[in-house]
């Protein structure tokens, strides 16, 4: 997502925590450094031109902070100046939505709304959920000019839990009338309200959504833009500001290899806030676009807070608890040991936990490595699934002819057995070094 960028970042870094001091010369050359790699991740010439500028008045102005060294500061300063490009604290760190309220979906076609409105009722729910509430959510969709359009919200919207409605009549303007009143008839708390993309701007479409939204009053009206297309996307934006004034901006497709641009611009350029990103095609590949986090993933620190709540949100809090139960003693059964691969492949894949571990982007793990991991893993569950109970508690009794038994249940071969019980050894050494060390009370 940002890789490019982060790697170009952290090599700019690195070459200056060598120096002591930070002279004219090699700050200059920093710059003409970040400049190269923005414009090489498709942002746009006078933004880097402000951006570098911006920052070369805050390293003249700068005070001298003693505990800091030269570089270190200098990093501070692109930092603190790429925070506020990207929204600085604009963005609400813990956004929820108004009960009762409509959100519109706008964007050009194939930009994302329909997976979009469906990947934001997923999301209110899930927020809710959290509170112990449960939300009453509609999707609806105008779309009359993609042939099965209004279908796939059917089916994106059911994936999401929420409910989903057809509108009998088929003019735009009628339909959006019968879905509103349905929404307040049924007492939705939610409207997700999908309208028809067209491939390029046209008056047409800007008038019509203008008239929609004179119906629908949306509450928030949601600009999707498709990461993919780079630079070419903040002019669209622009016209769907100046004609419909949409509230906020979600960035799809980040997960592409497009490159950083349009998150690194669209704030500054817009003046409007992302409050989104998409980050795959599946339901709950949402996340919230937090300036800050963005800002250090782009500079190459990291994100393990990203990755923190990730792992909550996908672990049953029971399962947490059980797991440092085990932990705290000091022992692990081979049934924690199994619960912890699964949880790690609940994560996600390897390779993406490894994008937010800070440092990690750096390094070179090939993807053979990572695939052989997952491979392991997967095999790792089977052996434990074909152990009884007691062999999952007392690796100890595992004799040849029990070994046996398991790797033909779980269709590997006898060293397969060995080596998870070589890990297994070795993930329970550490448990008890962990708790030696007093990680644990
Ligand atoms: N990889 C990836 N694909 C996405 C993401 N969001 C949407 N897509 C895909 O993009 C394609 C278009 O998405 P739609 O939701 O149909 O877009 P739309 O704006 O509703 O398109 P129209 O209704 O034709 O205007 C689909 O194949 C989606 O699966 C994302 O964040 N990542
Ligand atoms: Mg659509």
């Amino acid at each position: 997502m940002f890789d490019f960028l982060s790697k170009s970042f952290s090599s700019i870094f690195s070459s200056l925590t060598g120096n002591s001091k930070l002279t004219e010369k090699n700050i200059d050359e920093s710059m003409q450094k970040i400049k190269d790699s923005l414009l090489e991740s498709d942002v746009p010439y006078e933004l880097c031109n402000t951006f570098i500028a911006e920052i070369k008045q805050d390293v003249v102005g700068q005070k001298v902070v003693n505990s800091l060294r030269p570089s270190e500061q200098f990093v501070k300063v692109v930092y603190d100046r790429l925070l506020a490009f990207l929204g600085g604290e604009y963005v609400q760190e813990s956004f929820t939505f108004q009960i009762p309220s409509t959100i519109m979906m706008l964007g050009l076609q194939g930009s994302g709304k329909t997976t979009t409105a469906a990947k934001l009722a997923l999301f209110i729910q899930n927020q809710a959920k959290k509170r112990g509430k449960n939300r009453k959510i509609l999707c609806a969709s105008v779309d009359f000019y993609r042939p099965a359009a209004i279908d796939q919200l059917q089916v994106v919207a059911e994936q999401a839990g929420a409910d989903f409605y057809r509108a009998q009549a088929t003019d735009v303007i009628k339909a959006a009338q019968e879905i509103v009143d349905y929404a307040k008839k049924y007492n939705y708390e939610i409207l997700i309200f999908d309208t028809a993309g067209r491939l390029q701007i046209d008056e047409m479409m800007m008038s019509e959504l203008d008239q929609l939204q004179k119906i629908v009053k949306p509450k928030y009206k949601f600009l999707v833009v498709d990461a993919m297309i780079g630079q070419e996307s903040l002019s669209v934006a622009k016209t769907f500001q100046d004609r419909i004034a949409f509230d906020y901006a979600i960035l799809s497709k980040m997960d592409s290899n497009a490159r950083a641009g349009v998150a690194f611009s669209f704030r500054y350029s817009l003046k409007k806030p992302v409050l989104f990103m998409g980050t795959g095609e599946k339901l709950d590949n949402l996340e919230l676009f937090r300036p800050e986090r963005i800002a250090k993933r782009m500079l190459g620190m990291g994100d393990i807070l990203t990755l923190v709540e990730n792992a909550e949100d996908k672990i049953k809090q029971s399962e947490q608890d059980s797991l440092e139960k085990s932990f705290k003693s000091g022992s692990m059964t081979l049934e924690d040991f199994a619960q912890q691969l699964s949880m790690a492949s609940r994560l996600g894949s390897l390779s993406n936990m490894i994008k937010y571990l800070p440092g990690m982007s750096n390094l070179n793990i090939s993807s053979a490595q990572i695939e052989q991991s997952e491979k392991d893993m997967k095999k790792f569950r089977a052996i434990i699934g074909s152990m009884t109970k007691k062999e999952k508690v007392y690796p100890k009794i595992l004799d040849s002819s029990r070994k046996e038994r398991i790797a033909k249940g779980a269709g590997v071969s006898g060293a397969d057995v060995a080596q998870l019980l070589q890990r297994f050894e070795q993930s329970q050494q550490f448990v008890k070094l962990l708790k030696k060390k007093k990680y644990f009370n």
